[in-house]
C-alpha cells in the first residue's frame, strides 16, 4: 500500500490520542504496539472488504484449513512487510523519538499450537494469501495457548499463557455470524407427513460459537483472506432465563486451553468437544455462506474445499453430512458424494500414540446424532467393501471397530485425498500405518511436502542475511524463493563468502547477548552454535545430543590439554506436562549444564544453555544464528520436521538421520553440504521385523559408549539421581526403543568432522551458502500450489513452478 512518513505520524498520534488519552511520551511499548496494530487493521480494512466482495462477486473457490492449532507468532512485522510499509513506519516511529524494537516485542506470541503442526497451518495461511489464493483457516480461539516454560531447579515448570490479557489488536468479534453447536441430549429419528425421518432432540446442551476473525494479509498484492477462530459461549436463553454455575463452566471450558500434547492423542471428553465445536461451527458458517449465493448443493465441491489438517477436525465429515441430510433433505448418496468430494485429509504422523480413537460410549453420549451418521457410514462401507475385499481387511479399516470410534480411517474414507507431508512420511503411510486403505483407495494417497515461510524465518528474522542476499541477486526471491538458487554463483566468491561468515557472527552475538541478560551464560560467538529447536520427545532424542556433551565434557577433562574446537549446545524444547520421560530428559539436560558451564577445567571450551519458552518468537532469535542443525530423529519417526527447513534456510547445516524431510533436504543441498549418519528408516523396520535388536550388546562393545551412559547413575551429573537413573534404564533395560545407542558412534564421527570441518571458514560457509541456495524449494508457497492443483482445484495467481 502507499503510504507517507508525515500521514503516518500524524494517523498514530490520533489513534494514540484516542485510545489511551494521553501523549505519546506517556505510553508503554505495550500501548504503543497496540495503538500501531489497530492503526494498520485500520489501513487494510479497505483490501480485506473488497478480497471476501471479489472472492463472492466472482464466486471463487474457497479452501477452508481446519486445524485444531495455529501458530502464527507475532504479526506486527510480517504484516508490516507484506503491506510494504516497514520502512515508512519504523522511519516514523524513530523520528518520534520511539523504539520499534521495543514495540515489535510488545506484541504477545499466540500460542495456539504446540509445534510442527500448527505452525505448518499458520505458513499456508500466510502462503496462500500471498499467492493470491482464496483460503481461509478455521480454529479455536483458545483463552490460554501453550503453558509459558520456565524452569525451577532445572525442573520444567508450567505458567498460564494469558496471551489476551491487553486484547488482540488484529482480531474482529464478529457475533453476528454466530452459532449454535449442540452437545448430549437424546436424539430419536421421527417420521415426517411425507415419510422422509428427521432427527428431534432433547435436553442437549447448546454453546454458542463466536468467529473471531483475524486478516491474513498477503505479500505485495492486495488479497487479505481470513483466519476464524471460534470462542465457546452462553446460548442467548429466551426461555429459560438461568444458567448454573456448572453450565457456565461447561462451555467456558471448551474454549479455555490449548491441550499441551504434540504427536500424542489426548483421549479426554473435553478434547472431543474442542474438535467437535470448531468442526461444527465452522461447517455451519461455510454452509450458511453458500446457501445465501446459491440455490443447490450438487455444486458444492465446485465452490469448496475443506482440508482436514490431521485427525482433529475430522467431524467434519458427519457434521457436513447432517446439515446436507439433515436440514437441507438431501439423499444419503447425493450428501456422501458431496462430502467425499469436498474433503481432504493430511496425515502428520505415523506414532501410534498419535492415532486418535475414541470410546464409542464416550462418542455417542456426547453426540448422538453424529454417532449415529458415523455407524451409517461405517455399515455402509462394510456393506459396499467386503464382497470386493473380504471380511478381514474390512474389519480392520471400518470407522467403527474395537468399541472405538477410529478417527484416521474415518478421514481417509470420508475424503477423496489423503497425503504424508514428506516422500518417506508418504511411503510409509502405503506401506505400513494406512496399508489396508491404501489398498482400498490407492486413487486418493499422495504426497505433499511441507514448508515454511521464507518472508518470516528469514526476511524478518534474518535481516542481515536479507540485505546481503538482495545486494547479489536482488529481491525477486521475495516472492519466488526458488530463485535462492542464484546465489550458487558465488560459492567460489570468497568476499562473499566472508561476508556470509560475518553475518552469521552478527546474529550469534543477537543471540549471545539474549542468553548472558536471560540466563547470565557467558557464550563465546567463535564457538560452534549447535541447535536443537523442538518439541522434547523421545523419538527426537535429545537424549543422543546429551550423550553427546557428557562425551565432550569428559574429553576435555581427561585431555586438558589437547585443543578443543568451542562449543555451544543450544537447546530448546518444551515438554508436555503428562509426559514424566520427556520432563527428566529436560531436568537432566539442565543439570549437565550446570555442571558444565561452572566447571573451571572446561572454561568457555564448552557451553550448554537450554533456552526456557521456546516458540516461534525465541525460534526467530535462534534459528539465524544457528552453525548446525540438529534433526537426529529415529529414522522413520519424524513425518517431516519443518525446523530443518527453517535452519537449512538460515544457512545451518543439518546433522541429521535419514528421516522426514531430512532426505529432500539432503537431496536438495547436496550430502557433501550435511552431517549424516545412523539407521535408515529400513534398517529400522529390518529390527523390528526381525525383533534382533540388543541395545545391551551396543553398549557392552563399546567401552567410550559406556563412560558415557554410566555418567548418568554415577553421581558425576549433581542432582539426577532419579532422573539418571531414569534414562539409563530406558536405554539398556526397556532395550532402547529409539535406538540411540545404535546410532550413538556414527553420530559422534559427524561430531568429530563438524569439529574439523568448522575451522576452515571458507569451506564451511561455502557449504552454508549451498544450504541457503537449496533451501528455496522448501518455501510454503510452492507446497500450498502444489495443494491447490492437486487436491483443492482451486485457482491462485502467482505463477509457482
Ligand atoms: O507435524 C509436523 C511435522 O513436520 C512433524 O514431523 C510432525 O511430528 C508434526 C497431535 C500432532 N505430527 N503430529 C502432530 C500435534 C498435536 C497433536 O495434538 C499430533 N504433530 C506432528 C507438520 O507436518
Amino acid at each position: 500500500m502507499e503510504l507517507k512518513e508525515a500521514q503516518f505520524t500524524k494517523d498514530f498520534i490520533n489513534e494514540i490520542r484516542a485510545t489511551y488519552a494521553v501523549d505519546l511520551k506517556d505510553t508503554s511499548p505495550m500501548e504503543q504496539y497496540m495503538a500501531l496494530g489497530h492503526l494498520i487493521k485500520r489501513y487494510n480494512g479497505e483490501s480485506w472488504t473488497d478480497t471476501s466482495r471479489s472472492y463472492r462477486k466472482n464466486d471463487v473457490k474457497q479452501v477452508y484449513y481446519f486445524s485444531i492449532e495455529f501458530l502464527p507468532g507475532r504479526l506486527l512485522q510480517s504484516n508490516l512487510l507484506n503491506l510494504g510499509i516497514t520502512d515508512v513506519v519504523k522511519k516514523g516511529l524513530k523520528n518520534l523519538g520511539l523504539n520499534f524494537d521495543k514495540i515489535v516485542q510488545a506484541e504477545p506470541d499466540p500460542g495456539l499450537g504446540n509445534g510442527g503442526l500448527g505452525r505448518l497451518a499458520a505458513c499456508y495461511m500466510d502462503s496462500m494469501a500471498s499467492i493470491g489464493m482464496a483460503g481461509n483457516g478455521n480454529g479455536i480461539r483458545y483463552r490460554y495457548g501453550l503453558f509459558k516454560q520456565v524452569f525451577m531447579n532445572g525442573y520444567q515448570v508450567e505458567l498460564p499463557d494469558d496471551w489476551l490479557r491487553n486484547g488482540n489488536a488484529w482480531e474482529v468479534r464478529r457475533e453476528n455470524r454466530a452459532c449454535l453447536v449442540r452437545f448430549g441430549g437424546h436424539v430419536w429419528l421421527q417420521e415426517q407427513p411425507d415419510g422422509s425421518l428427521k432427527p428431534v432432540y432433547d435436553h442437549t446442551d447448546d454453546v454458542l460459537a463466536v468467529p473471531y476473525d483475524t486478516g491474513i494479509i498477503g505479500y505485495h498484492n492486495v488479497v487479505t483472506n481470513t483466519l476464524r477462530l471460534w470462542s465457546a459461549e452462553l446460548p442467548p436463553n429466551e426461555e429459560q432465563t438461568y444458567y448454573s454455575q456448572e453450565q457456565r463452566d461447561n462451555i467456558d471450558e471448551i474454549t479455555k486451553v490449548l491441550y499441551p500434547d504434540d504427536s500424542n492423542a489426548e483421549g479426554r471428553s473435553l478434547r472431543l468437544r474442542q474438535e467437535y465445536f470448531f468442526s461444527s461451527a465452522g461447517v455451519q458458517s461455510i454452509v450458511r455462506h453458500y446457501a445465501a449465493n446459491h440455490t443447490s448443493f450438487k455444486h458444492f465441491p465446485q465452490k469448496v474445499a475443506i482440508h482436514i489438517n490431521d485427525t482433529h477436525p475430522t467431524l467434519v465429515i458427519p457434521e457436513l453430512m447432517r446439515i446436507l441430510l439433515d436440514e437441507y433433505n438431501c439423499s444419503w448418496d447425493l450428501a456422501w458424494q458431496i462430502t467425499t468430494s469436498t474433503m481432504s485429509y493430511t496425515n502428520h504422523t505415523i506414532m501410534q500414540e498419535a492415532l486418535e480413537t475414541w470410546p464409542i460410549g464416550m462418542f455417542q453420549g456426547l453426540l448422538p446424532r453424529i454417532y449415529q451418521i458415523v455407524e451409517e457410514i461405517d455399515r455402509r462401507y462394510r456393506a459396499e467393501k467386503t464382497p470386493v475385499f473380504g471380511q478381514n481387511i474390512v474389519d480392520r479399516t471400518a470407522p467403527l471397530g474395537h468399541g472405538q470410534v477410529r478417527m484416521a480411517y474415518l478421514a481417509v474414507i470420508g475424503s477423496h485425498s489423503v497425503n504424508g507431508v514428506a516422500p518417506l512420511h508418504t511411503e510409509l503411510l502405503k506401506k505400513d500405518v494406512l496399508t489396508d486403505l491404501y489398498r482400498i483407495y490407492p486413487e486418493k494417497f499422495n504426497n505433499k511436502t511441507n514448508g515454511i515461510a521464507d518472508r518470516r524465518w528469514l526476511e524478518i528474522a534474518n535481516q542481515p542475511l536479507t540485505k546481503l542476499i538482495d545486494s547479489k541477486i536482488g529481491k525477486k526471491w521475495h516472492a519466488n524463493p526458488k530463485l535462492l538458487q542464484e546465489l550458487s554463483a558465488y560459492e567460489s566468491d570468497e568476499k562473499f563468502l566472508q561476508q556470509l561468515a560475518e553475518v552469521k557472527k552478527i546474529n550469534k552475538r543477537r543471540l549471545a547477548d539474549y542468553v548472558q541478560s536471560e540466563m547470565g551464560i557467558t557464550i563465546r560467538t567463535d564457538a560452534i552454535f549447535d541447535v536443537q529447536i523442538k518439541r522434547l520427545h523421545a523419538y527426537k532424542r535429545q537424549v543422543l545430543h546429551m550423550l553427546e556433551i557428557i562425551r565432550e565434557y569428559l574429553d576435555i577433562k581427561r585431555h586438558p590439554e589437547q585443543s578443543f574446537i568451542p562449543h555451544v549446545h543450544i537447546f530448546g524444547a518444551k515438554a508436555a506436562p503428562s509426559y514424566h520421560y520427556a520432563k527428566s530428559v529436560i531436568k537432566v539436560i539442565n543439570a549437565l549444564a550446570d555442571l558444565v558451564n561452572n566447571d573451571p577445567d572446561i572454561g568457555d571450551k564448552l557451553k550448554v544453555v537450554f533456552i526456557p519458552n521456546y516458540g516461534v518468537s525465541l525460534g526467530e532469535l535462534i534459528i539465524p544464528a544457528a552453525d548446525i542443525s540438529e534433526q537426529i530423529s529415529t529414522a522413520s519417526k519424524e513425518a517431516s520436521g519443518t525446523s530443518n527447513m527453517k535452519l537449512m534456510t538460515n544457512g545451518a547445516l543439518s546433522l541429521a538421520t535419514m528421516d522426514g524431510a531430512n532426505i529432500d533436504i539432503v537431496r536438495a543441498a547436496g550430502k557433501q553440504n550435511e552431517y549424516i549418519f545412523g539407521l535408515t528408516a529400513n534398517d529400522v523396520y529390518g529390527y523390528y521385523r526381525r525383533n534382533d535388536y540388543c541395545a545391551k550388546s551396543v553398549y557392552e562393545n563399546n567401552p567410550e559408549l559406556q563412560r558415557v551412559v554410566n555418567a548418568l547413575i554415577t553421581n558425576m551429573i549433581p542432582g539426577i539421581t532419579t532422573e539418571g537413573h531414569e534414562i539409563y534404564d530406558s536405554l539398556l533395560k526397556y532395550n532402547d526403543e529409539y535406538f540411540v545407542l545404535a546410532d550413538y558412534a556414527e553420530y559422534v564421527k559427524q561430531q568429530e568432522k563438524i569439529a574439523q570441518d568448522f575451522q576452515d571458514t571458507m569451506t564451511w560457509q561455502r557449504k552454508s551458502l549451498a544450504n541457503i541456495a537449496a533451501s528455496g524449494t522448501f518455501s510454503a508457497d510452492y507446497s500450498v500450489a502444489r495443494y491447490a492443483e492437486d487436491i483443492w482445484q482451486v485457482p491462485y495467481n502467482r505463477i509457482l513452478k
